[in-house]
């Protein structure tokens, strides 16, 4: 059969094609991700945010965030393959419209004080190094009454949501919702994970933490630091933790903390899980699949699915502290979890 048979014209029309044509695309022998490795510079970026903080007024915009957009994800834009990552300003006197959507969200705090965030009737506070969850569904709104801009780092996993078609989101009738219970209430209620309220059962796929302060993560990276050498790829890592199942936080996305101590030179792996990292304090490299990303101080890096990464502390004598967030629960909960030793090169 020639390739200019005829026949082939006349498939598209009847609805069909020739699974030949095909076939290494749909079945590739390893993932080929379209996302790139990719580091986003807080230095370079979070002067555009205060700029539109001048600019721009929270009644023209739902949300007043720049897009950390994989220069291989751009339509529709995405971070990773799955997720998304965001920087949101908010100015003091500011509020954002409550509104919810089926995508998991969560934000990591990287500079200001004074904002909390409503969810489903509770406020829950923010400090610099603090993650607040915001479930699929859950009604939110942002209040600043502090003095100076507050700047997080968004994540939501609508690349994932949209892909499989789930996507629903409604405004709520007024700006802000009630407040209906006591502040901090779901990180106070759970405040170890360790013991945990008798009266209450578990609700929903996540975590009823809803926020896990800095104070408490800083505290368990500190106890840990003598008592374990940690993983000679990641160094000390931690998962952040749901107290009613001892698994991750939401069930499309894994969130962890982890310590890279001074001179820290990791070995390498890869895993079919998608990763955004934020770089709480420190500075090194990680070099993806030959690209070296430098970093600094809460600078975003994109390790995509099936990517070879190492991590480098680039000082001998400070620690490296990296969050991250990835979809490793989805590949898991799905049978698609896969990771070995592999040497990103360079
Ligand atoms: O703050 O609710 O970056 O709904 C993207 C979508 C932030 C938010 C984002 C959102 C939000």
């Amino acid at each position: 059969m020639t390739t200019d048979d005829p026949a082939y014209q006349a498939l598209p029309a009847l609805g069909a094609a020739p699974l030949w044509r095909f076939y290494g695309n749909l079945f590739p022998a390893e993932p080929r991700s379209r996302a790139v490795p990719y580091r986003w510079s807080w230095r370079q970026l979070r002067p555009h945010l205060l700029h539109f903080s001048e600019t721009l007024s929270l009644d023209e915009a739902e949300r007043r965030v720049l897009m950390l957009v994989n220069p291989g994800l751009t339509d529709p834009p995405a971070t990773v393959n799955t997720l998304y990552a965001g920087l949101q300003i908010i100015l003091p006197g500011e509020t954002a419209q409550a509104h919810r959507h089926t995508s998991n969200a969560f934000r990591f705090v990287l500079e200001g004080s004074g904002a909390w965030t409503t969810v489903n009737g509770e406020r829950v506070f923010m400090a610099p190094g603090d993650l607040l969850l915001t479930p699929g569904w859950q009604w939110h709104d942002h209040t600043h009454e502090g003095d100076a801009p507050m700047i997080w780092l968004d994540a939501l996993d609508y690349p994932l949501v949209n892909a499989l078609e789930a996507g629903f989101y409604e405004k709520y009738d007024q700006r802000l919702q009630p407040v209906t219970r006591a502040d901090d209430a779901g990180s106070r209620q759970f405040l170890h994970g360790r013991l945990n309220p008798v009266w209450l059962a578990q609700d929903g796929p996540s975590s009823p933490v809803t926020r896990y302060t800095w104070q408490e993560t800083e505290r368990s990276l500190a106890s840990i630091a003598d008592t374990a050498h940690g993983s000679d790829v990641d160094g000390i890592v931690l998962e952040y933790t749901n107290p009613w199942t001892g698994g991750p936080v939401m069930p499309t996305l894994g969130c962890r903390i982890q310590r890279l101590r001074p001179g820290f030179r990791g070995t390498g792996r890869r895993h079919t899980a998608s990763t955004v990292f934020n770089v709480v304090r420190g500075e090194g490299a990680t070099i993806v699949d030959g690209v070296r990303l430098d970093w600094s101080e809460h600078d975003t890096f994109a390790v995509p699915g099936w990517a070879s990464y190492r991590h480098l502390n680039g000082s001998s004598s400070q620690d490296a502290v990296l969050f991250s967030y990835s979809d490793e629960p989805v590949m898991r909960s799905l049978g698609l979890y896969r990771a070995e030793s592999a040497d990103p090169g360079a």
